[in-house]
């Protein structure tokens, strides 16, 4: 017998059916963000990264353009199994002339979709409301100047635009993530016209419906220059979101520490039809580390699984670390989200429930920590290979020959 069938085995006697979570596993598309692969650098010139958001390390080989960008997500995609989407920011466009962000067409993203299309990939999309001097002052959708205000707006506009253009061309919804990082460094005087505004520039934004565009909001809890307001807070974007029918995005680093993320899934849900997930790990702060398997990471997968939200949950990534092999970065943090969802899977959910519902939480607790010593490693292997993909420690002597043969030479 294979190790495989080994497991397969151990987890029937559970009651667990392995066939099934391996092929429910391959139907989750995970959302590969392209901005692991630059330094959130982006292709529309000399931006520098502003909107609090910081990239430390200076591992070389990172992408310089469009097509660097494309191998190098060719490259992870050879690794990671199954079959994903591309999470692309705005100022990813490729642009033959500057081309500011109130006039962005989709033109400038045709090579990025037809790559997704011969890619099998679906398309998301984000505004890029930072790195511009239109978002100096820290503010952008609610800026007290209504000039600037516009400027975002029409932005905003024109990403759904350009969402929807690809989701037709694709055959996939996109979804289009608004985060903008406006809040204040120190105690603000007001905090209400902020918010104020902000309603009013979103409706705005969303005032034409998209049908194949799937418009998410992203809340934060403070930001490098916003530690002592953010005006799209947790309860500002569960308000608009809930309001207006709109996803909302729970980043995994945008809440205080000891929040997870996980626990807010089924909340969101009992009141909003879909969510964004950017999974993401903070370690003391919101530090965008690259995404490993552990504990958080499991326990929102556990939550997308036990409660069947396949559909209603998007699952995206959302890190940047240049401290490493960028490529190797982006593995390794869609295969942690892929085990994670196959833990779950793995798990007999019904007897777990049955335990919980006659109060006998001691056999709940000792049948889970049983399941930390079964063999799902052995049923990801076979899921790696079923996949066309190397296994764990496979993957890796292929990221170092790319690194050789490839990013050297940059
Ligand atoms: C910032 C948000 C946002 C960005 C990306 C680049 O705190 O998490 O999602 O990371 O849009
Ligand atoms: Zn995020």
């Amino acid at each position: 017998m294979s190790a495989y069938e080994i497991a397969r085995d151990r987890y029937a006697d559970l009651g667990v059916d392995a066939e099934s979570a391996l092929n429910t596993l391959s139907t989750v598309p995970i959302s590969l963000h392209c901005w692991q692969g630059d330094d959130v650098a982006g292709f529309e010139g000399d931006t520098t990264l502003g909107g609090g958001l910081a990239v430390t390390g200076d591992y070389p080989g990172k992408a310089r353009n469009a097509d660097e960008l494309r191998q190098d997500l060719r490259k992870a995609l050879d690794l990671i199994p199954g079959s994903h989407r591309l999470n692309l920011h705005a100022m990813y466009g490729e642009f033959d002339q500057p081309t500011d962000r109130d006039a962005i067409e989709p033109k400038h993203f045709q090579r990025w979709i037809d790559w997704c299309k011969s890619n099998n990939l679906g398309f998301d999309f984000n505004p890029t409301c930072f790195s511009h001097p239109n978002a100096a002052t820290g503010f952008t959708l609610s800026h007290e100047d209504p000039e600037i205000r516009e400027f975002w707006i029409e932005h905003c506009r024109l990403c759904r635009e350009i969402g929807q253009y690809a989701a037709e061309q694709l055959e996939s919804d996109c979804v289009v993530n608004v985060w903008i990082p406006d809040g204040m460094k120190d105690t603000p005087a007001d905090r209400r016209i902020f918010r104020e505004r902000l309603v009013e520039s979103l409706d705005e934004v969303f005032d034409q419906p998209f049908e194949s565009v799937l418009d998410s909001v992203e809340s934060k809890l403070f930001g490098i220059g916003s530690e002592s307001y953010v005006v799209g807070s947790h309860e500002f974007y569960f308000g608009y979101a809930v309001s207006r029918g709109k996803l909302l995005c729970l980043d995994a680093g945008h809440y205080h520490p000891t929040e997870s993320i996980a626990d807010k899934i089924t909340s969101c849900l009992t009141f909003l039809d879909e969510i964004l997930l950017h999974v993401s790990r903070g370690v003391r702060w919101d530090s965008d580390h690259v995404v490993v398997f552990n504990d958080d990471l499991l326990n929102i997968a556990r939550e997308i699984v036990v409660n069947d939200y396949f559909d209603r949950v998007h699952v995206g990534l959302d890190y940047f670390d240049a401290s490493i092999n960028r490529v190797g970065a982006w593995v390794v943090g869609a295969r942690a989200i892929q085990e994670a969802l196959l833990v779950a899977l793995l798990e007999p959910t019904d007897t777990l429930r049955s335990h919980e519902s006659s109060g006998d939480y001691t056999s709940r607790l000792a049948l889970q920590e049983q399941l930390k010593s079964l063999p799902w490693g052995s049923v990801w292997d076979e899921f790696c290979s079923r996949n066309s993909v190397p296994s764990e420690g496979g993957w890796m002597k292929e990221i170092k020959a790319y690194e050789s043969q490839v990013l050297a030479g940059r």
